[in-house]
């Protein structure tokens, strides 16, 4: 088993810095569940334009608000504390920061490495050279 905490992770390689956005990535590839897990924070009253056509996403608002704008269809969904929004679609999207701060608990498939950024469309690249190294898969004994 793996244990971190968000605290520990502050400050630290796994601490990214957006512009519109701060994003502390707690679980990455070398941790090899095949998904990873990220705190990203939205900045009240910002817009960012996203588009992960390499990876799909989910996204669950833990406090603040804000909202996503889906870019083929126009519509506008609002976020609040409760709401998850799934880029089932690697739908290109804005996501607006509201009054407040956003905090959002992120997973994506497959997972980031940790180096990646935006590129111009909003999206990641999956050829980044990995942040960490993957640990070797030991069998479990007894
Ligand atoms: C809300 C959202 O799209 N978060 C993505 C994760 C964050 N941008 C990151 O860790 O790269």
């Amino acid at each position: 088993m793996i244990v971190r905490t968000l605290d520990e992770c502050l400050n630290t390689d796994r601490h990214v810095k957006g512009g519109n956005w701060e994003s502390v990535r707690m679980l990455l590839n070398n941790d090899n569940m095949g998904f990873s897990f990220h705190i990203t924070t939205i900045f009240a009253g910002t817009q960012t334009p996203i588009w992960y056509k390499n990876h799909l996403e989910s996204v669950y608002c833990i406090s603040g608000n804000g909202e996503v704008q889906t870019k083929n269809d126009g519509k506008i969904h609002k976020i609040e504390p409760g709401t998850i929004y799934i880029l089932d679609q690697n739908d290109q999207h804005l996501l607006r920061g509201g009054s407040e701060d956003m905090v959002l608990a992120c997973v994506f498939n497959p997972a980031l490495n940790g180096r990646e950024v935006h590129d111009e469309d909003g999206a990641y690249t999956l050829d980044e050279p990995p942040l960490f190294e993957s640990e070797p898969m030991i069998a479990s004994q007894g």
